[in-house]
């Protein structure tokens, strides 16, 4: 196959072209990055969300349920789920894609694993890479969900312009996480698994710490809300600073 080919049919959004093209990037594939630097051009328009935290923190779930309501919105959206720590992960990552299952059918859906390959560093260029061909691809959401809070994990969340970091009370979550400074780096906290004991005071505690934080039920669909509201809040930020008018001469 050509580059052109690959290309053309990437920006028709064709599934299987931009599968393609994500596996030859994972790999360092020349042919990949050819077609990549051709996609180079596309015009910007896709919001990036990262979401992060501990295992089992419920991102998977909060993901769904965000993914759910974009659709709602009639966005196009995908899905990046990036395993920095396969293969402790590798299980949750098959669980994950059951549990999206409920999108399987869905067009308007792009699911996709992201394993490590090759030295460090190398997947968080490949889920950057990813992201550039799915913007490429015409997809207005791009949710990036990344394990843990070590070097890898913030390295890989720099590619989301709103990253959000989820906790969930109890597992002392909050205590790690901000030990890591990844409340440093996050614009928005979710507690999630609001339903649990201890919610109420980790909610507490956080907001002593970081300005928004936001209580979540992932499985009940609780929240959602507002943390739709909290990223379109943030998203406005982003435009704003990206804004030519608005750099300084
Ligand atoms: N009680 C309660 N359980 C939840 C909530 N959100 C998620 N869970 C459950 O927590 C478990 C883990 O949820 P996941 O969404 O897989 O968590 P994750 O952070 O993606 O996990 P990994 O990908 O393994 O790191 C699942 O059994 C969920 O059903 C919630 O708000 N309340
Ligand atoms: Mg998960």
């Amino acid at each position: 196959m050509d580059t052109l080919a690959l290309a053309e049919g990437v920006k028709r959004g064709e599934v299987r072209a931009v599968s393609r093209l994500i596996t030859l990037l994972e790999n360092q594939d020349q042919l990949g990055m050819a077609v990549l630097q051709r996609l180079g051009a596309s015009p910007w328009n896709a919001a990036v969300i990262g979401i992060t935290g501990y295992p089992g923190a419920g991102k998977s779930t909060l993901i769904d349920q965000l993914a759910t309501a974009y659709r709602r919105q009639g966005k196009k959206v995908g899905i990046l789920a990036v395993d920095t720590s396969s293969p402790v992960t590798g299980g949750a990552l098959l669980g994950d894609r059951i549990r999206m299952q409920d999108h399987a059918g869905d067009a308007g859906v792009y699911i996709r694993s992201m394993a490590t390959r090759g030295h460090h560093g190398g997947l968080a260029r490949a889920t950057h890479d990813a992201v550039q061909v799915l913007n490429a691809a015409g997809y207005d959401i791009i949710l990036v969900e990344t394990v843990g809070v070590g070097q890898d994990e913030v390295d890989v969340a720099k590619v989301a312009q709103t990253l959000v970091a989820v906790v969930a009370p109890g597992l002392g979550d909050e205590v790690q996480a901000m030990k890591a400074g990844l409340f440093e780096v996050a614009h928005i906290i979710a507690v999630n698994k609001g339903d649990r004991e201890g919610a109420d005071m980790t909610l507490h505690d956080l907001k002593e710490w970081v300005p928004r934080v936001i209580r979540t039920v992932a499985v009940k669909g609780e929240g959602i809300p507002e943390l739709l509201e909290a990223i379109s809040e943030h998203q406005r930020i982003v435009d704003l600073q990206d804004h030519p008018s608005s750099r300084p001469r």
